[in-house]
């Protein structure tokens, strides 16, 4: 089956096969959300749960969502909530200060290889661009990233940015220096340590 053959590119890090398998299969005729969720995103659920498992790493993870961003740039022009029941919106960014974005594109992709709409603000993110952004988009979800203890009290102050604007956006955070107990004393809806868990941690909230 053909666009198994997409799942395996994907799976094999295949950024070019990726691409031409997906032209080919919409030239078949086969349907955007097939094309999506039994190739590309059962990919990336795969590698997540390979990850998980410790049987993939970062680099394997970086190069599969690469090969499946190869193949989600010709289905994002005929994608729309319609089509496909976009399972939420995600504002995701560094925060102001921090200009590591290795994790964040990670999670960015993996959100976008999950079906999300990402809208990603890059680094150096401040609290009100975060607030700005999440209600003109109607964001379910705010993605916080930051991997230096310095940088992590814009985590707190995006927050609590967020709840003095009344908004019912989530905020999930992450990043190396991030640990449970900070989540909790920040009063974030939700952490995880790696980018298959955002996705998961992203998926429970917007279920609720
Ligand atoms: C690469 C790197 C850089 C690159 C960044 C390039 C880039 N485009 O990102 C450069 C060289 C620019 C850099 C600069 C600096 N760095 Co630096 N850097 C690193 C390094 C080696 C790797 C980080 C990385 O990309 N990891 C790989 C990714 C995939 O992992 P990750 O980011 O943790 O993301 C995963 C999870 O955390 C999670 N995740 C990430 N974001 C989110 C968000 C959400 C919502 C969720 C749920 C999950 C999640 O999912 C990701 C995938 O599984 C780390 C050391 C380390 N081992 O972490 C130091 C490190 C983070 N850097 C450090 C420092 C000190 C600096 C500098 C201050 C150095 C300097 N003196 O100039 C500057 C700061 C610049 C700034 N203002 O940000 C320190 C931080 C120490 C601390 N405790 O604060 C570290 C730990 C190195 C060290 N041991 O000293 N750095």
């Amino acid at each position: 089956m053909a666009v198994r053959d997409i799942f395996q590119a994907v799976m094999g890090f295949d950024d070019a096969g990726t691409k031409i398998l997906t032209q080919k299969e919409l030239d078949a005729g086969t349907s955007v959300d097939t094309i999506l969720n039994d190739g590309l995103i059962s990919a990336m659920d795969e590698v997540g749960e390979r990850f998980s498992a410790g049987e993939l790493f970062v680099p394997e993870m970086l190069m599969a969502a690469q090969a499946m961003k190869a193949g989600m740039e010709l289905l994002k022009p005929l994608l729309s909530n319609e089509t496909t029941g976009s399972r939420g919106t995600i504002v995701i960014g560094t925060v102001k200060g921090d200009l590591h974005d290795i994790g964040k594109n990670l999670v960015a992709m993996m959100m976008e290889g999950a079906g999300f709409e990402v809208v990603d603000l890059g680094v150096d993110v401040d609290s009100e661009a975060f607030v700005r952004t999440a209600v003109e988009k109607k964001a379910d979800v705010i993605a916080l990233s930051a991997l230096l203890t310095t940088t992590m009290p814009a985590m707190e102050s995006t927050v609590k940015a967020v709840r003095e604007a009344g908004m019912a956006t989530r905020v999930i955070v992450g990043g190396a220096p991030v640990t449970q107990a900070f989540v909790d004393q920040i009063g974030a809806d939700g952490y995880s340590a790696d980018a298959p868990g955002a996705v998961e941690t992203a998926r429970q909230l917007i279920a609720f």
